[in-house]
């Protein structure tokens, strides 16, 4: 009870932190990886695979019941999300997307051809009131029938991998190779999230042998290190769904399937403590890369406003310079020539000032952003000296590239009181902290 009070506690924080800060995040050209936090919502998992690597079969055998379609042809060309409900409702499409829960509203945004194959299936399961599930279509073999998805297919998953607590990649004996759509999934989407990741290597009671499965199990392994960028082996959790089986005769002895299978299934009990884990450590790295984003580029438009203030202030000087020995040189032209060509001459020097202030503007930018790195350490260099850097640089790794190219060449449009926002973010990260502690 009083964990649930303080997990409760802490959602809200991170629910208010994320809504006070997404305009400054908009401002500063960040993207906040869970953009929203609901309170009291449950843990969610999604399962991704190939076609019939038996992600249906898997889910249906957890819940104790056929909710799935199940098949060896591809029978979904959708994603479904399966909630509790007291009552058992299915909904398609735009009905779906409604009912979806509410951290998962933004998926509209990848069009109608995927909210058309959207699912909702209520079901009165007492396994959902602790956790949602999230079953999607099959990945495609090769890279060149990636095309023929109609919407932005990895975006969904990256999306998914990013609000849901755990993803499990089913991989099945048939298909033990990471081709095509897979291996951009890998490289591209869960990037970042491999931490939520399990893969299961599935329908591990179809081995005839154990040369059977020792081939498989190093082919998939020899696949996964081309892609999963790790010096560790990760590991790989052999499952099958269905009734727990004894070895049948002339098969493979399934007992240590068995207690792996079991070891799987425990890892939905404390898929509360999972989610909330997942929460602390996202709201942590958002807010850590919003406050390094502002950091840099405030620096960034001070640099630029002193370098812009300084030659404007010369064109102004050179303009006044000028437009006084005009109109010297003209005072024999009358009253009337002297004051026109000092006014032209004058507007010249200013448009050539503002031309420069431009240039030098831009210049200062380029010049930031080529030497990035130093910069950040500079900004940092206290954290970096007395150590207390803890997740400095590897949130830096994630944000530096995308803040390389605004600093390049973005419209830096930045609050007037960026010092102050970053101080209330400051305030904000500490309190999150602290919440997350108790
Ligand atoms: N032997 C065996 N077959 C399985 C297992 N899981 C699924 N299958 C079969 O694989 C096929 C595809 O399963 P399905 O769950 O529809 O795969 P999905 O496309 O990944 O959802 C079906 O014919 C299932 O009966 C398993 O653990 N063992
Ligand atoms: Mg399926």
């Amino acid at each position: 009870m009083e964990d649930q009070i303080s997990e409760s506690v802490f959602e809200k924080h991170a629910a208010e932190a994320y809504a006070r800060f997404s305009q400054a995040a908009g401002k500063y050209h960040f993207t906040f990886r869970r953009s929203a936090v609901t309170c009291g919502a449950k843990p969610c998992m999604v399962f991704l695979g190939n076609h019939s690597s038996g992600k249906s079969s898997i889910i249906n055998w957890l819940l104790g019941e056929n909710v799935q379609d199940t098949g060896l042809a591809p029978t979904d060309d959708g994603f479904t999300f399966i909630v509790y409900g007291e009552k058992r409702d299915d909904f398609h499409g735009q009905a779906a997307l409604g009912r979806l829960p509410p951290e998962f509203a933004g998926l509209k945004a990848f069009g109608d051809t995927f909210v058309h194959g959207l699912r909702v299936k209520f079901r009165p399961i007492a396994f959902l009131k602790t956790v949602t599930f999230v079953d999607s279509p099959g990945m495609i073999d090769s890279a060149e029938e990636t095309v023929g998805r109609d919407y932005d297919f990895e975006g969904v998953v990256r999306t998914l991998a990013e609000l849901c607590d755990m993803v499990f990649y089913l991989f099945d004996p048939d298909k033990p190779g990471t081709t095509g759509e897979t291996v951009n999934i890998f490289a591209k989407c869960l990037s970042g999230v491999k931490f939520k990741l399990r893969i299961l290597l599935n329908k591990c009671d179809g081995f005839s042998s154990l040369y059977d499965f020792a081939r498989t199990y190093g082919t998939l392994c020899w696949n996964l290190a081309g892609v999963l960028q790790t010096k560790d082996m990760p590991k790989i959790w052999t499952v099958y769904s269905g009734e727990t089986r004894e070895n049948a005769p002339g098969s493979l002895d399934l007992s240590d399937f068995n207690r792996h299978r079991d070891e799987f299934v425990a890892v939905f009990h404390d898929a509360a403590a999972r989610r909330r884990d997942n929460i602390v450590s996202q709201t942590n790295s958002d807010f850590l890369g919003l406050s390094i984003r502002m950091r840099i580029l405030d620096l960034v438009w001070r640099r630029c406003f002193a370098c812009s203030a300084a030659v404007w202030l010369a064109a102004a000087s050179a303009a006044a310079a000028v437009s006084r020995a005009v109109y010297a040189g003209n005072a024999a032209g009358g009253a009337f020539v002297s004051v026109a060509a000092a006014a032209c001459a004058g507007l010249l020097a200013l448009g050539a000032g503002f031309l420069a202030a431009r240039l030098a503007s831009s210049f200062v930018r380029t010049r930031l952003a080529n030497r990035i790195d130093d910069v950040f350490r500079r900004e940092y260099r206290g954290r970096i000296e007395t150590g207390t850097h803890d997740d400095l640089f590897k949130t830096w790794d994630d944000i530096r590239e995308e803040t390389v190219k605004i600093v390049r060449s973005l419209p830096l449009r930045l609050p007037f009181f960026g010092e102050l926002l970053r101080w209330r973010l400051e305030k904000t990260r500490k309190r999150l902290d602290a919440a997350s502690r108790r």
